[in-house]
């Protein structure tokens, strides 16, 4: 089994079960999706690609679905992949699906079967198709006689991830998929499907921008919009930091949707990063946040743009991405910045531990609160804090004092950065009263009262009033009284997003 991936492991072992279906168990052998495979966690984390990988092969596995994510810190598009309720219904349906071939187990290397599948009541067949060439494309054919289909009756075909209409099949059907990609096909009788609309990738083709580009040839900033995942640029040899890239449409196009499919060296590169769009004037921020990975789909509010810019601010190693995809999808929405002072100078100070906690006071401009960020990191000198970092949402009485908490999440301690990032919280809060103030509380009650400001959760402040509709407070009795700072100058750094 050495040289296998836990992920290719656990698809050997749920494809070498389907013997037991309807024998032993009336659910085959549970298995677990890890967190840190869907959550946004750090950038020496699996993928999103290797995370779809394991969504496949326990989904199909008939093993359970168990999410051990945490889930208030779940970008929207992996939230996406768990809410799917047609890949909760391939689960719920039990059985393992079985293998077109498989010839071995655990040999030399020799991948898992990359084609699987099972059928439900309905007689509707499903599908896995996972790509284990972490390096390749690949283009892979199905026989449906292979399936147990009828080869030369008709069948609709559609993708269970991403909800495509692929159209009408027989005889056989190919799918192309990514390095180390997968895909579930949704067989189903009859030919009456049509062929679905096919998103249309606007940013194919199009004339890219950079910052900066590797000098060896193979590099060039053209392979960002080439529509390959296997070619990519990389910013130039010691630009680590603020590079950005820039793809042009030419003219004034509507986008609400980007894909960042960022390169994935010994491990991904791109820490703190923005996409933004050109009003005409000046780029504004669409959307903020702390690491990218191999697949990150940002979904957002239509904007009406002749450019847009990934901006990768941090890196930690010189940034590398293989391709960027700009969409316009029907129907199609996500949050957009709507307050930040983050592009403000800031300092960095890390007092937060047992009696120690320090609130913002801020406003909303609209009724829901679905995403916010907040700067945050980890003083790691000797030991972690022992208790987690906590973020609570209150609203506030006339003297903004906490009243009501509203939301509340937290973050164990190592999995924050040791240097200031956006981390991303997804309250997902609807129908608040705008003509309230709010309090964002950070906290870490149980940790120990240290000396020192070293081992204690950090935050990011500015003393120049940077937020005008409100101001940060500090509290050193647990949350009991409450003191402004600064004399109303100081705020923490944080950005509000809305869906209206
Ligand atoms: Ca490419
Ligand atoms: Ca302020």
């Amino acid at each position: 089994m050495n040289g296998y991936s836990g992920i290719e492991r656990q698809a050997f072992n749920d494809i070498a079960s389907w013997w037991t279906n309807g024998t032993l168990y009336s659910y085959n052998d549970p298995d677990m999706i890890m967190p840190e495979n869907f959550a946004q966690g750090f950038w020496y984390k699996y993928s999103q690609n290797e995370g779809k990988l394991l969504a496949t092969t326990a989904a199909l596995g008939g093993g359970h679905w168990l999410i051990g994510d945490n889930i208030p810190f779940l970008s929207e598009d992996r939230m996406n992949i768990l809410e799917n309720k047609q890949l909760l219904n391939i689960v719920a349906n039990g059985g393992a699906a079985k293998p077109v071939s498989m010839t071995n187990f655990y040999h030399k290397g020799e991948h898992a079967p990359d084609v699987i599948y099972t059928a439900d009541k309905h007689g509707d067949v499903y599908v896995g198709l996972s790509n284990w060439n972490s390096k390749d494309e690949a283009s892979m054919s199905v026989n449906l006689s292979d399936l147990g289909l009828n080869s030369s009756a008709n069948y609709t075909l559609s993708e269970i991830y991403t909800g495509s209409q692929l159209g009408k099949a027989s005889g056989q059907f190919t799918y192309n998929l990514p390095p180390n990609g997968t895909a579930i096909i949704k067989v189903a009788k009859g030919g009456s499907g049509k062929q679905g609309e096919t998103a249309v990738n606007l940013a194919l083709g199009k004339p890219v921008n950079v910052s900066s580009t590797w000098s060896d040839s193979g590099y060039e900033a053209a392979n960002l919009t080439d529509g390959r995942w296997s070619t990519r640029w990389s910013a130039a040899g010691g630009h680590l930091n603020n590079e950005w890239a820039e793809i042009d449409f030419g003219k004034v196009t509507a986008v609400n949707q980007v894909v960042i499919k960022e390169y994935k060296g010994a491990n991904f590169q791109i820490a703190n990063y923005a996409l933004q769009y050109w009003d005409g004037t000046s780029y504004v921020d669409i959307t903020k946040g702390f690491t990218v990975g191999d697949n990150k789909t940002i979904h957002f509010k239509s904007v009406s743009t002749s450019k847009i810019r990934f901006y990768m601010k941090t890196n930690y190693i010189i940034p590398s991405v293989s391709e960027i995809e700009a969409y316009y999808i029907k129907g199609n929405t996500g949050s957009n910045i709507v307050q930040d002072n983050s592009n403000s100078e800031y300092a960095s100070y890390s007092d937060l531990r047992a009696g120690v906690q320090r609130m913002q006071v801020f406003k909303l401009n609209n009724g829901d609160l679905p995403k916010l960020d907040i700067y945050i990191y980890e003083s790691y000198v000797n030991t972690v804090p022992a208790d987690a970092y906590y973020f609570d949402i209150v609203t506030l009485d006339e003297n903004d004092n906490p009243q009501e908490k509203i939301f509340s999440a937290s973050l164990p301690a190592y999995n924050i950065p040791g240097s200031v990032s956006p981390y991303s919280i997804y309250p997902r809060l609807k129908n608040l009263d705008k003509s309230k103030k709010y309090g964002l509380i950070l906290k870490s009650p149980k940790s120990a009262d240290t000396a020192s400001t070293d081992n204690n959760y950090g935050f990011a402040y500015s003393d120049n009033d940077t937020y005008a509709d409100g101001y940060e407070r500090l509290s050193l009795d647990g949350g009991k009284t409450w003191a402004t700072e600064n004399n109303g100058k100081r705020d923490l750094i944080f950005t509000v997003y809305s869906n209206e």
